[in-house]
């Protein structure tokens, strides 16, 4: 499994208020402990930090705010002494506006470099097309220099790369090799399915009322993307011996195209992130709004992942990152009495299933969404950006602080609650973002200790997938998938079955397991007091009850509650 560190909001050395390299170095036991094979970097790459990050401008140094190269090698020599990895997040779609490539660039019309981003004349006056960038507005920002427009699919400040360009692709490569040759051992590769985007950057389909829409259609999976990763795995990856980890992060990609990207057969990625579980509950034009959970439909998201990748392609499996709101918040029970059994549940069914879970920072806590209060409260540029324009378009504002509230992107990157006392152990100083007050009871230092904590929950589910190959190989057949509170499927492999099953809901459920089952040993649950085998008058759940039940061997050797 794969644990994503944000460094920013991770451990702060130096009372700057900003995580860095340093304070990650002091807390790699916390990692270690939790069993973690893989850590996963946010980038801390040089950057103007605009988008904390995802906007570099050089992509061989250290921001000075995370740390050294120096010690970020002495961060990679530790993590390996650990026995873990570490993937590097990529960041190619586009660079910083800083970067000196785009400086170069926007330089002059006749600069070499001019073709590294992507130009275009003005069209009537007006933008050369009527794409929205993700963080609100229009896609394309004019440069008064030369007069042209330049795309920028995220902020005005992160250009987009023109990756038809065979020396932009040669120098991204390059620079991935430049990292393999210090000793990392892989990459995360951010927005990575909208490289190639779709010729002419013909408009998308409008949406009344909208002068800007989503294009999403133009340039996600686009033409040419296959043939660009297939070239980057050859030529980065193809004459080294050692195994490398590769996860494409890829907004709207179908199941079709993820057998694609993922399938070993063709050589581009092991794995990728989709997003399909991720807008569940949100309006289809606008992620802000709140649509309404509907747990049959997550599920069957999910469900239907996990049989189009099932005999060829690998998943990833994750409920967080540092772009979601906390799960526990989301289609958790964040009340005191239903906080621990539902984070417990929730890592339950995401752990049992097929793929690669990652688990991201504070989620193995339990951490929950901040209490967000004003506009005044968040910094995420895209939620700055949304409420100015919800506000100039005279829109509903009460409405919006309440989408943001829900889905904001700050709600994952408070800070790490280490322990109850001051900043939550985060930092000395002042820190860069609120810590969420409900630090004082949780917290790491509460949890790692106390077997019945989130955290030895996740440190077992860990534990079981190292021990049970059928959590690894298992094929994955549902249970009840029209019920609306309860969440199973059976996991199973030519010697052994699996049971995983969750009440997904406060009320109590009783669900007829079949007589199968009744001879299961129980691996592992979340709540005291759970019976040792399934009762022939069917299965007692309680509120947000999740249980591993396994058959099929004689005795199960590490058994863990
Ligand atoms: O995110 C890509 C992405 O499309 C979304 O998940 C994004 O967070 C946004 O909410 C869409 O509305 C990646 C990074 O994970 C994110 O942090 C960056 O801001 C973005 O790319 C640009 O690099």
């Amino acid at each position: 499994m794969v644990y994503q560190i944000y460094p920013r909001s991770f451990a702060d050395s130096d009372g700057d208020g900003i995580g860095d390299l340093g304070g990650i170095a002091q807390r790699l036991g916390h990692i270690h402990a939790l069993g973690v094979d893989v850590i996963w970097l946010s980038p801390v790459y040089r950057s103007p930090q605009v988008d904390n990050g995802y906007d570099i401008s050089d992509y061989r140094d250290i921001d000075p705010l995370f740390g050294t190269l120096a010690q970020f090698d002495e961060l990679l020599t530790e993590v390996h002494r650990l026995g873990m990895k570490l993937v590097m997040d990529l960041v190619v779609n586009h660079t910083s506006d800083e970067h000196p490539w785009f400086v170069e660039s926007r330089s002059s019309r006749e600069h070499p470099k001019r073709d590294w981003y992507v130009w275009r004349d003005a069209r009537e006056g007006a933008e050369p097309n009527n794409w929205a960038s993700f963080f609100s507005g229009s896609a394309w920002t004019w440069d008064d220099t030369t007069g042209q427009y330049y795309l920028h699919l995220f902020d005005r400040r992160q250009p987009d790369l023109n990756w038809e360009n065979p020396e932009v692709r040669k120098a991204v490569h390059d620079t991935m090799s430049w990292w393999l040759d210090r000793g990392v051992d892989g990459f995360r590769m951010d927005v990575i399915n909208f490289i190639s985007k779709v010729d002419g950057l013909p408009d998308a389909r409008p949406v009344p009322g909208q002068r800007f829409v989503s294009a999403l259609d133009r340039f996600a999976d686009g033409p040419r993307v296959h043939d660009y990763l297939a070239e980057m795995r050859r030529e980065v990856f193809g004459s080294r011996d050692a195994e490398f980890i590769t996860v494409g992060e890829m907004p709207g990609v179908t199941t079709e195209q993820a057998r694609l990207y993922t399938d070993p057969a063709r050589g581009e990625l092991d794995m990728v992130f989709q997003f399909e579980h991720m807008s569940i509950e949100q309006a289809p034009n606008d992620k802000y709004v709140f649509a309404g959970l509907d747990l049959v439909a997550l599920k069957k998201s999910l469900h239907r992942w996990q049989a189009a990748l099932a005999d060829a392609g690998w998943n990833s499996l994750y409920w967080n990152n540092h772009d979601q709101p906390r799960v526990v918040s989301r289609f958790g029970d964040d009340s005191p009495e239903y906080w621990a059994a539902s984070a417990k549940a929730l890592g339950t069914v995401l752990h049992g299933m097929r793929g690669t879970p990652f688990v991201y920072q504070g989620e193995e806590l339990g951490m929950t969404n901040f209490p967000f209060r004003s506009a005044q409260d968040f910094v995420d540029l895209e939620a700055v950006n949304y409420h100015r324009g919800v506000l100039d378009g005279g829109g509903d504002a009460a409405a919006a602080l309440a989408g943001l509230a829900h889905f904001s992107r700050d709600n994952a990157r408070t800070p790490m609650q280490w322990e109850p006392g001051p900043n939550a152990g985060f930092t000395t100083g002042e820190p860069w973002l609120a810590v969420n007050p409900n630090h004082s009871w949780l917290n790491a230092a509460a949890q790692v200790d106390d077997g019945d904590s989130v955290f030895a929950h996740y440190r077992a589910l860990i534990r079981l997938r190292h021990e049970l190959p059928v959590l690894v190989d298992g094929d994955l057949t549902p249970l009840w998938e029209e019920d609306p509170q309860i969440w199973a499927y059976v996991r199973r492999t030519a010697g052994t079955a699996l049971l995983v099953v969750a009440n997904c809901g406060r009320d109590r459920r009783t669900v007829d397991v079949g007589p199968e089952w009744l001879t299961a040993e129980l691996v592992l649950g979340n709540l005291a007091g759970t019976p040792a085998a399934i009762e022939s008058t069917g299965l007692h759940l309680g509120g947000w009850d999740a249980r591993i039940y396994v058959k099929g061997r004689q005795s199960y050797p590490n058994q863990v509650r």
